[in-house]
């Protein structure tokens, strides 16, 4: 009894160990996938295809966290969360193929079936993608047979001389110790160096910055001209028209499509007269003018800072879809992109004649920026960007609500969804205090398609008083609105609704952004000191 515990013990002392065997023969599995994925090209890398599907099939809840409490780094969580689950798995592989063996390789051999299945199912996949995971499996459950059975050796010998015979466990703890350590420091060391470089390999060619940088658009047809009075020059106040810098991304892309200009087609079918295949050249040249759009998320939470406005030079849809003579039954268009998103979005309005839904190849004056959706995307003024604003534009299926539904449809947001009359206060902003005095507060308002026609102010219980309102440049674009206010000390109170142009007024109704959109007012908290 004695003796089995110690044995037990002496076989648990050396369970770390194992967990670091399971760790390097995966990181050795990750690394060569990662050096052949080089080879084979886009979309084989198992631990990127792996992180996509993730995205895919995690519940709303989920998503919906990381993106408020990541916000643009949701993605970065995402790998980071998944480097730790493979660490663990890893770990606890390397301990049970200590244990009793095969199981652990077993467990590598399902990573490298998920990876496999994880791969060869992204769009647009070809079967040559699971090349790497294959091959990663082999050479990760080979590395785990030859750690596991020289840690064994080691632990035997150092067994008490009673059981492995006196005089040889001096030697043999030598030999074993040795022997497991060598080789776990080596292929730990090579792995480390190959994956590293092959991602950095990877990350340096891919050349699509370069494309775009050579990039020449033709001149548009026509300019936004901007009217007297559509900027107001408030300290803290949002700017008309976002940097690209600074415009939000919000896409279930893990890493950013590389899409060729040269090689791209758009392909225009399901309920057509004629299926109709364009090239960027062919697009391009029906004409670009320009377009001042405000494009807005349907995550964006009351008072958030998920939408943006830009100038963007496009073609409108109305014309691309008429080359294919579209069936008079159809009532929804479905956008895709290359990376298998998909928008629903109605075809009336792609087709209306007062509504510049357009395919967009330029934002405020160069190329679309690679994480916007470059070389084309869709935008249509009035409709969230789930429903509307396809980025990496590969195809447009005219088809019915009834027949197809897009990526967000099933995962709990509507197959239509118009934006709502919104308007958030910029300034003062709640975590700064304000020298009583005069003051400014501000902010902007949006009223896609229609336009916002007045924004007022609440300050504590007074009344409703006119902002004034930066002159519309169009329906399409948010306006910004400011009011003066004298700030006297302590905490006070300041609500905004915003009325559209048909006079419909902001909705108090508190919604959350599921199933689409959210609604209320913004209420801020200003501390005057
Ligand atoms: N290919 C692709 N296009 C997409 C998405 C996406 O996930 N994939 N997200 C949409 C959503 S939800 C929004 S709000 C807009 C955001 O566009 P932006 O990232 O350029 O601001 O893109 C839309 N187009
Ligand atoms: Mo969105």
């Amino acid at each position: 009894m004695a003796e089995a515990k110690g044995t037990k013990r002496k076989t648990r002392r050396f369970w770390p160990w194992a967990a670091l065997a399971g760790v390097v023969s995966a990181g050795a599995f990750l690394a060569v996938a990662e050096l052949v994925a080089l080879l084979v090209g886009s979309g084989a890398s198992p631990i990127l295809a792996v992180g996509s599907f993730v995205i895919d099939i995690v519940p709303r809840w989920a998503k919906e966290f990381a993106i408020e409490v990541f916000g643009a780094n949701d993605k970065l969580f995402l790998l980071l969360s998944l480097a730790i689950a493979v660490v663990i798995a890893a770990a606890v592989a390397g301990v049970v193929e200590y244990i009793r063996r095969p199981f652990g390789a077993v467990i590598i051999g399902l990573a490298g079936v998920v990876a496999i299945a994880a791969t060869v199912t992204r769009a647009g996949a070809s079967p040559l993608v699971a090349i790497p995971s294959v091959l990663g499996a082999v050479v990760g459950i080979v590395l785990l047979s030859l750690l596991i059975p020289r840690l064994r050796t080691w632990r035997d010998s150092t067994a008490p001389a009673v059981a492995t015979g006196a005089g040889s466990a001096a030697p043999a703890k030598a030999v074993g110790r040795r022997g497991f350590l060598r080789l776990t420091v080596i292929a730990g060391a090579a792995s480390l160096v190959v994956g590293v470089g092959a991602r950095l390999v990877s990350v340096a060619t891919s050349s699509i910055g370069k494309v775009r940088d050579a990039l020449k658009l033709p001149e548009p047809a026509s300019r936004v001209t901007l009217p007297d009075g559509a900027e107001l020059d408030v300290e803290g106040l949002s700017s008309l028209v976002t940097a690209n810098k600074d415009f939000y991304r919000v896409d279930t892309a893990l890493t950013v499509p590389s899409v060729d200009p040269e090689t791209w087609t758009l392909t225009i079918d399901g309920m057509v007269g004629e299926t109709v295949t364009l090239t960027f050249d062919d697009l391009v040249a029906m004409g670009l003018d320009e377009y001042m759009i405000t494009l807005t998320c349907v995550s964006n939470e009351v008072g958030g800072s998920l939408l943006g406005n830009a100038v963007w030079q496009g073609i409108p849809i109305r014309d691309v879809l008429a080359l294919a003579s579209p069936d008079s039954s159809a009532d929804m268009v479905l956008s895709r992109s290359v990376d298998g998103f998909t928008a629903s979005t109605p075809i009336s309005a792609l087709t209306d004649p007062d509504l510049d839904a357009i395919l967009a190849v330029a934002m405020n004056g160069e190329p679309l920026p690679l994480e916007h959706g470059f070389p084309v995307r869709m935008l249509v003024p009035g409709l969230y960007g789930y429903v509307s604003a396809t980025k990496w534009l590969s195809g447009l299926t005219v088809t019915t609500f009834a027949k197809d539904e897009a990526y967000w449809t099933p995962r709990g947001y509507s197959a239509e969804a118009p934006i709502k009359l919104s308007s958030r206060i910029d300034t003062p902003r709640i975590d700064k205090a304000l020298a009583a005095g005069p003051a400014k507060i501000a902010g902007m308002a949006w009223a896609q398609p229609v336009g916002v026609g007045a924004v007022e102010v609440q300050i504590d219980d007074g009344d409703w008083q006119p902002a004034t309102m930066s002159t519309p440049v169009n329906g399409a674009t948010w306006v910004q609105w400011v009011i003066d206010w004298q700030a006297e000390t302590g905490t006070h109170y300041v609500a905004v609704r915003a009325t559209d142009v048909n006079g419909t007024v902001q909705t108090e109704e508190r919604a959350s952004i599921a199933p689409n959109g959210s609604s209320g007012l913004q209420r801020t908290l200003i501390r005057v000191t």
